[in-house]
């Protein structure tokens, strides 16, 4: 997902560029908005962290840009371009680096293992929406 910091913030274009530039697939993709219910599911398993509140309140406040992308290794190397989940120990010309304001609002997500993947991408897509 691109995350609603990020699309505010006139970033949507540059962030596509860098995703296709590192040889990423896209095979699905949406512009849509998270209602409370989508995001308090799509985070459930933060449900008992503190931040939580936030963490919805920031995923429902605008659009989000939604893909599946394709890659080898696609799961670790999108992390490596996205960058750490604290901007300010991202890696220089990470996706977090360049875009991220703060661990709250960072841009972007990625899924973390290819079983969340496929339930992430069942998140938003159905079948004939996956090219
Ligand atoms: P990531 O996998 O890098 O997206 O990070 P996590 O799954 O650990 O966290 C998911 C989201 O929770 C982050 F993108 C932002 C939010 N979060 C906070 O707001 N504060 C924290 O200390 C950790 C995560």
């Amino acid at each position: 997902m691109i995350k609603p910091d990020a699309v505010e913030n006139g970033h949507i274009g540059a962030i596509l560029d860098k995703i296709t530039a590192a040889g990423f697939k896209i095979v699905a993709m949406k512009y849509t908005q998270l209602s409370k219910r989508d995001a308090e599911e799509f985070y459930a398993i933060h449900k008992e962290r503190p931040f939580f509140g936030e963490l919805v309140e920031f995923m429902t406040r605008g659009p989000i840009v939604a893909a599946i992308l394709e890659k080898d290794n696609a799961v670790d190397d999108f992390r490596t371009l996205i960058g750490a989940t604290n901007p300010e120990e991202a890696a220089e010309g990470t996706i977090r680096k360049l875009y991220a304001a703060s661990i709250g609002e960072n841009a972007v997500h990625g899924s973390d293992s290819d079983e969340n993947a496929a339930i992430e991408s069942a998140f938003h897509f159905s079948g004939r929406e996956i090219f």
